[in-house]
């Protein structure tokens, strides 16, 4: 086996010179400080198993092997921990930038995006204020006066299953009564699938003094659309379901009735649901609800995903009452709300020691740690 030894200011360049000469698969062997930054000892990969080099890596076969293997993977690790604590040293503020988005729950697509944009010299407090300045500014809000459902029109509020459809709609109904009498609003029943659905919206309807009507299917949705041209604003309401359903995007197909879709969303779900319910149900439709905000603490994953889309925000909703609990949306206040929930602290809530251990740093201790865990009650199971 033939190992090198390189010395460079940093890990990074330090690497960059080895995978250069001796090929991306070369290994780490040893790091130590050096006056002019790092020593490293490394070799390439090739030479460790070299026919004759290494009698002892022949004699051992695949046990050898799979040692160095881990060995190479421990040191690839440790090395990714000198690149996060040199990118600290080199660009706290990017860093810091990038902690307060993921801890509040923000995405790593666009963390980076942002981190990337971050102006040179501006750190600390600055940092943050420019994060928050940027998050409102990107925040695709609908202004006060350009409520497209006040506006009137046929719209279809679709989402996941549970999202709060039925009460969003029963709400904006609500309002619209107020705003243009009960005579020139109308709901639609379009829940097919669950027991009980036209009943709910029937509820709603009496108590608000506005007509139902029931469709099945779609051709059924035309032809009562075209009993209802007298009513300036028309609710349909439609039936869930799990955005990965094969059902799911056939909802779009409301748009060749000429009804604008209003994609429901709640506040508090995983990134990756969120996520898909606007790639399923939002593509094309005229704006979003944020539904159960009041349930959600940390709701940076929707805001995240509104602000990538550029689905414009119409409402937000913040608990079961009809109509009190409709709001419009203002995007200072969600921002920093979204921001404050990265400051929860939680079981679920990364500490400074974590960040660089996530970057891959001693992955051998973390390993080892978890046998100093507590053991988890049984109930806990
Ligand atoms: N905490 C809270 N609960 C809400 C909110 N909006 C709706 N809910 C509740 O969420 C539950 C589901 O609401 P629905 O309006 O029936 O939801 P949906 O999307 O129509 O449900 P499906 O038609 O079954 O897909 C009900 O218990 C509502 O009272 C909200 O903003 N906050
Ligand atoms: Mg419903």
């Amino acid at each position: 086996m033939s190992a090198r030894t390189f010395v460079a200011p940093n890990a990074r360049v330090g690497l960059a010179n080895i995978r250069a000469e001796l090929g991306d698969d070369a290994v780490v062997l040893s790091t130590r400080p050096h006056p002019q930054g790092i020593e490293i000892l490394a070799s390439a990969y090739g030479d460790l198993a070299a026919p004759g080099e290494s009698q002892a890596v022949e004699a051992s076969g695949s046990r050898i092997l799979s040692e160095l293997a881990r060995l190479r993977g421990m040191l690839q690790n440790q090395l990714a921990g000198f690149a996060w604590n040199a990118g600290r040293k080199r660009d706290p503020a990017r860093v810091a930038l990038m902690q307060s988005l993921f801890a509040a729950g923000f995405g790593g697509t666009l963390a980076r995006a942002l981190a990337a944009r971050l102006p040179r010299g501006v750190e600390g407090e600055a940092a943050q204020r420019w994060l928050r300045q940027v998050l409102i500014r990107n925040l695709p809000v609908v202004e006060a006066g350009r409520d497209p459902v006040m506006q009137g029109g046929w719209f279809a509020l679709v989402g996941s299953t549970g999202s709060g459809k039925t009460t969003t709609l029963a709400k904006l109904a609500a309002r619209a009564v107020e705003r243009h009498g009960a005579d020139k609003v109308a709901l639609v029943a379009a829940d097919a699938y669950r027991i009980g659905a036209e009943a709910q919206l029937r509820i709603y309807a009496e108590l608000l003094g506005v007509d139902l009507h029931a469709a099945r299917d779609s051709g059924e949705l035309a032809r009562r659309l075209d009993t209802l041209a007298a009513h300036k604003l028309v609710l349909i309401d439609t039936a869930g379901f799990a955005p990965a359903d094969a059902r799911a995007p056939a909802t779009r197909q409301l748009d060749t009735l000429g009804v604008r879709r209003l994609l429901v969303v709640a506040a508090g779900q995983q990134g990756t649901a969120i996520e898909q319910s606007l790639v399923r149900f939002g593509q094309g439709a005229a704006a979003c609800i944020l539904s159960k905000l009041d349930e959600a603490p940390q709701p940076a994953a929707a805001l995240d995903s509104l602000i990538r889309h550029r689905l414009p925000l119409a409402y937000v909703t913040s608990g079961q009452r009809v109509p009190e609990d409709l709001h419009r949306p203002h995007a200072v206040y969600l921002v920093d709300r979204a921001l404050r929930g990265g400051q929860t602290a939680t079981p679920f809530t990364l500490s400074s020691a974590d960040w660089p251990l996530l970057a891959g740093v001693d992955a051998e201790r973390s390993l080892a740690l978890d046998s100093d865990v507590a053991p988890i009650p049984r109930n806990a199971r």
